[in-house]
């Protein structure tokens, strides 16, 4: 993998680039669409293709090997092949569905010991271990194995949390060092940041995982019910810790404000379930701001649900006819929600380059983040 960056704008850290997989190029700053189950819900390949026009997508780890699990996978030739995206994909460790999703969970030194949530059988989680169900699942971009520590959280626990961190990473370079993709194509590994808000923990966790020297680092343990300020004061400090020439990811964010304000401090990588949930609610993303469908106020507007976005879904549509939708809870209200959720999230990080390539981004994100958050 190889990443090239492009344009830097000049008054803040926001920059552009290409990352170069075995399976395309991906133009970054990005959003990922959320594939959990190895589908983004809802929405067609093919719609995620010409529609969304997303680059790369997710899977995770924790419920793919659940169901189908490994044996489907490895016999199918890979997640690309068996759910026919040929595009790249990152895989998620494990290391953070496995606490917010399981029944119960043991966090041990030499892994987690966890409870399926969907047949209750017990099932353990190491740093090795996920290296290998990662190999199979085949992703282009697999994820350490990490904590990620709740807010709030005492010092003392994010401290030891965070040397374990580490030490889980040491295990999952031993281990993916040591073996080889299982396809043909090559794998890349990203070690992700800990240290929950505080800054000294932050430094020194971002300056360990400098120190690998991988192709690329990610920024976990945010977005996790922290005031938005102390998220973008970690990754700011941590940003100026991890290399300058590498991708970084700060995963699981967010609001297309968080992305703009963390694009802005150089984060390049994106990933949240938010565009693909909220849909699923009725809550859009628009380029006016963010609309409740559900709310009596829609029901007679028969304009384009953003006539602003190019794609099928924004346009061809009216909000009085997917609120309608919403209302009867008919399947495809989900469908045409989540396809323009994403476009809209596609829009907004094209257009993001576009302005850092022009030497205005900051202008631009200051306009459009009072924009993008108005309740409609
Ligand atoms: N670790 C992993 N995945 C994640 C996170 C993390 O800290 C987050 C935090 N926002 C989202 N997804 N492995």
């Amino acid at each position: 993998m190889t990443f090239e960056i492009l344009a830097r704008d000049p008054q803040s850290k926001a920059r552009t680039g290409t990352l170069t997989t075995d399976h395309g190029l991906i133009q970054t700053p990005i959003f990922m669409p959320v594939g959990t189950a190895g589908t983004v819900k809802a929405v067609h390949q093919r719609e995620l293709e010409t529609d969304v026009q997303a680059e790369i997508i997710l899977g995770n780890t924790y419920h793919l090997y659940l169901r189908p699990g490994l044996e489907v996978l490895s016999q199918a030739g890979g997640l690309h092949r068996f759910n026919g995206w040929s595009h790249p994909i990152l895989t998620d460790s494990g290391g953070y569905q496995v606490y917010s999703l399981s029944n119960t969970r043991k966090i041990k030194e030499e892994g987690v010991t966890f409870k399926s949530h969907i047949d209750g059988s017990t099932h353990r989680f190491s740093p090795e271990g996920v290296m290998d169900i990662q190999r199979t699942i085949g992703a282009d971009i697999i994820m350490a194995f990490d904590e990620c520590t709740p807010y709030p959280c005492d010092y003392g626990y994010a401290r030891q949390s965070m040397e374990m961190t580490h030490r889980w990473l040491d295990r999952c370079i031993g281990r993916f060092d040591a073996t080889e993709g299982h396809y043909g194509y090559q794998q890349t590994l990203f070690p992700i940041v800990q240290g929950s808000t505080y800054p000294d923990l932050r430094r020194q966790s971002a300056e360990f995982i400098a120190s690998k020297g991988r192709e690329g680092n990610a920024i976990g343990g945010l977005a996790v019910g922290e005031p938005a300020e102390e998220m973008y004061k970690s990754i700011e400090l941590v940003n100026e810790i991890l290399p300058i020439n590498k991708p970084r990811y700060l995963m699981g964010v967010g609001t297309p404000a968080n992305i703009l304000e963390a694009i802005a401090l150089g984060v390049d990588m994106f990933d949240c379930v938010m565009p693909t949930r909220n849909a699923r609610h009725g809550i859009l993303f628009t380029t006016e701001g963010i609309m409740n469908l559900k709310n009596e106020k829609w029901s007679r507007d028969f304009s384009p649900i953003d006539a602003n976005l190019g794609g099928y879904a924004s346009t061809f549509y009216s909000k009085a006819y997917l609120r309608h939708l919403f209302k009867a809870e008919e399947i495809l209200a989900a469908q045409i929600a989540s396809l323009h959720n994403l476009t809209f999230y596609l829009w907004l990080v094209r257009q993001a380059r576009a302005h850092i390539e022009a030497g205005d981004y900051v202008t631009w994100k200051n306009q459009m983040v009072e924009r993008l958050m108005r309740r409609l």
